[in-house]
């Protein structure tokens, strides 16, 4: 597996997803249709044990929408190894099949390596006359999903920047993708994101309840407790519920509410650990990488059970 005692550049992650699906063709396959602003591939991996042919349930993990979130990246990847390497939850594959796309926003991934630690956005540029001097898209502000209406900017110059139009960012559009093509059987996704040890779902926009909002919680919770369970005494125990209440502000055109708001049942925002305060927040001691990436899987794990008893 892919070392976890550290944070890895974005070409050690892409070897090992390639690696996975060279080694692994009867139960994974690499797909790579889109690439970023920037060019790179955007790569994500369909592991089954019948190449989606048996009609399964779905389950979608992604990382690394936002950029400086580093240890989100790593719990995708984690999966992946747990699923293909070391399936020691064999149930989980009998019953579900999975996708899995670590880094959702590789242009930004790589800036924060190379250049800016606490860059967040994607790195494009648009039509707006700052657009060239203040790159980049909050690609969590940017699906479709009552656009640009609370807790977003118009501005390219600040972080919460929606974009011209949803879905402007090409990264978006293959997250959106991956959501339509298997709409009529995604039961859940998560979307990998830090700090605050939380589990949000919808709807974050204006923090009213889904019609599903009991079962949302009843499998948040079934997550949120395995999560401490495995977790250390100096970490922070999870709190689950409604985004905007959970994490305290508003915030429209995410992720989470957009799956929903297309009918996936079962739909969070996971804020993983982050240790310090500030923007220290999303460099979390590369110490406690495999911790979190083994609570975070205890995480999906319980959660894809829950879910498998109600369901
Ligand atoms: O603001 C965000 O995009 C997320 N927090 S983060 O610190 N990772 O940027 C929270 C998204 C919560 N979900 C919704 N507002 N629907
Ligand atoms: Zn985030």
């Amino acid at each position: 597996r892919m070392p976890y005692d550290n944070y890895q550049p974005l070409n050690v992650i892409y070897e090992y997803i390639d690696r996975i699906a060279e080694q692994y063709p009867e139960t994974v396959t690499l797909v790579e249709n889109l690439r970023s602003f920037e060019g790179r591939p955007l790569k994500y991996l369909k592991i089954s044990r019948d190449n989606f042919q048996s009609n399964k349930p779905v389950i979608f993990i992604d990382g690394g929408m936002h950029a400086r979130e580093w240890i989100s990246p790593p719990t995708v990847t984690y999966a992946i190894h747990k699923l293909v390497e070391n399936l020691t939850e064999p149930d989980l594959l009998e019953r579900y099949d999975w996708i899995l796309f670590p880094v959702a926003n590789p242009d930004g991934y790589s800036f924060t390596h190379t250049s800016t630690r606490m860059w967040r956005k994607t790195r494009s540029t648009d039509q707006h006359a700052l657009s060239r001097q203040c790159p980049g898209v909050d690609g969590n502000r940017n699906f479709d999903f009552a656009w640009n209406t609370v807790g977003t900017s118009n501005n390219p110059c600040t972080d919460t920047y929606a974009g011209s139009r949803p879905f402007s960012e090409v990264e978006v559009r293959a997250v959106n993708a991956v959501i339509e093509e298997y709409l009529d059987r995604m039961l859940i996704y998560i979307t990998m994101h830090s700090y605050g040890s939380l589990i949000l779902y919808p709807w974050g926009h204006d923090g009213s309840l889904s019609q599903n909002a009991l079962t949302l919680h009843r499998v948040g919770i079934a997550m949120g407790e395995a999560i401490d369970n495995l977790s250390l005494p100096s970490f922070r125990r999870y709190r689950v519920g409604n985004s905007l209440l959970t994490i305290g502000y508003g915030a429209s055109g995410a992720a989470e509410d957009y799956a929903h708001s297309r009918g996936v049942p079962l739909t969070y925002t996971y804020e993983l650990p982050g240790t310090g305060f500030g923007t220290q927040g999303f460099h979390l001691n590369p110490r406690y990488i495999h911790q979190v990436c083994i609570e975070t899987w205890g995480g999906v794990v319980a959660g894809a059970r829950s879910a498998a008893s109600i369901y």
